[in-house]
């Protein structure tokens, strides 16, 4: 059984924005953030600071912890996938390295993610205004695994959901990295279909100006590629055209999950996205679920039909009168 951690208490009095509920736990739906990012980027941090930041502005918020292996969670988390399933013990059990570990801990966790849907959906008062998903560094075990597709979707079909990637800005000065990091957000988005919010943290060390100017103009990132001839960099500059698109309708912000700047602007653009997915995601999510619903209708009908038809051949015909 999935439990919850006693609460860290929200404080009373806080509003949220007039949205509508799909959830059934209140008027207002939360907003889910699931926070994805590469090892090291800063996912953690921000949780941590998110957390006294929703403390401080006294807004309820919920907390889940998705990384089986981190040793130590500075948040207090109201549910810990660590309480359900132990990494290491998972490990010997089914010989497995630290990545299958970690894989097989989210496949166990995710067989009970209808509990912790339930937990998230309990009615509390203040209401939930939003729900932050910690997940590993071990991007692609978040991403492409099943699991991580079973507990997108099922936040996604519960309430409005979005991702936050989050972004070593110091490590993205280089155009290279900084390209690596923009093809994964645009394949996580993809994969995801969620809207998506582009978190350079670290800000305090390098203000991410620099990575928005590449972004608003294909001229500034090719100068900064200019010293290198290398293959990598020409394809950069490919990719960068490519990714033009992609660039003009991403939201994106930058805090310092270490001295709190930013905060308030992110959660706009977390609203944001919530607002996104009311307008754009959910319409689409709904006409999927009805195809699968009508295909499965139509499936149930077309069994029926067959079996009345053979019953139909079972049935002993009444014997023809005789003629004499
Ligand atoms: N200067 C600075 N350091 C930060 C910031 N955020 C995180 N760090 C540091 O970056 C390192 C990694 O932070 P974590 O929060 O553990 O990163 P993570 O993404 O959760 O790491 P994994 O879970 O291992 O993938 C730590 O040393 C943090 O102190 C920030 O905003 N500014
Ligand atoms: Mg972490």
């Amino acid at each position: 059984m999935t439990s919850e951690r006693p609460q860290a208490a929200p404080a009373a009095g806080a509003e949220n924005e007039a949205a509508p509920s799909t959830s059934g736990c209140g008027a207002v739906p939360p907003t889910v953030i699931l926070v994805i990012g590469m090892a090291g980027s800063g996912k953690t941090a921000l949780m941590q600071r998110l957390n006294s930041h929703l403390h401080m502005r006294k807004i309820p918020g919920y907390i889940l912890n998705l990384d089986p292996a981190v040793l130590d969670v500075p948040y207090g988390a109201n549910i810990d996938i660590r309480d359900t399933v132990n990494y290491k013990n998972v490990m010997k059990e089914y010989n497995l390295g630290p990545n299958g570990g970690i894989l097989t801990s989210l496949n166990l966790f995710a067989t009970r993610f209808d509990q912790v849907i339930r937990l998230c959906e309990k009615e509390r008062n203040p209401p939930l205004q939003f729900i932050m998903a910690d997940t590993p560094g071990q991007i692609e075990i978040f991403t492409w695994s099943a699991s991580g597709s079973i507990i997108t979707q099922a936040f996604a079909s519960s309430f409005p959901t979005m991702i936050a990637y989050v972004v070593d800005t110091p490590r993205c000065m280089s155009p290279q990295t900084f390209m690596s990091n923009m093809l994964q957000a645009c394949s996580i988005m993809y994969k995801g279909q969620l809207p998506l919010l582009l978190v350079f943290n670290k800000t305090d060390v390098t203000d991410h100006q620099f990575a928005l100017d590449w972004m608003k103009d294909y001229e500034n990132f090719n100068e900064a590629l200019e010293s290198d001839s290398t293959y990598a960099s020409t394809l950069s500059r490919s990719l960068s055209l490519v990714l033009e698109e992609f660039y003009c309708n991403l939201r994106t912000v930058g805090v310092s999950a270490l001295t709190g700047l930013g905060m308030d602007e992110f959660l706009e653009g977390v609203k944001a996205c919530g607002q996104d997915w009311h307008r754009f995601y959910k319409p689409e999510l709904d006409r999927r679920q009805k195809a699968k619903a009508d295909a499965e209708a139509q499936r149930q009908a077309d069994e029926m039909s067959k079996l009345s038809l053979d019953r139909q051949a079972e049935t002993p015909r009444p014997p023809s009168a005789s003629k004499t």
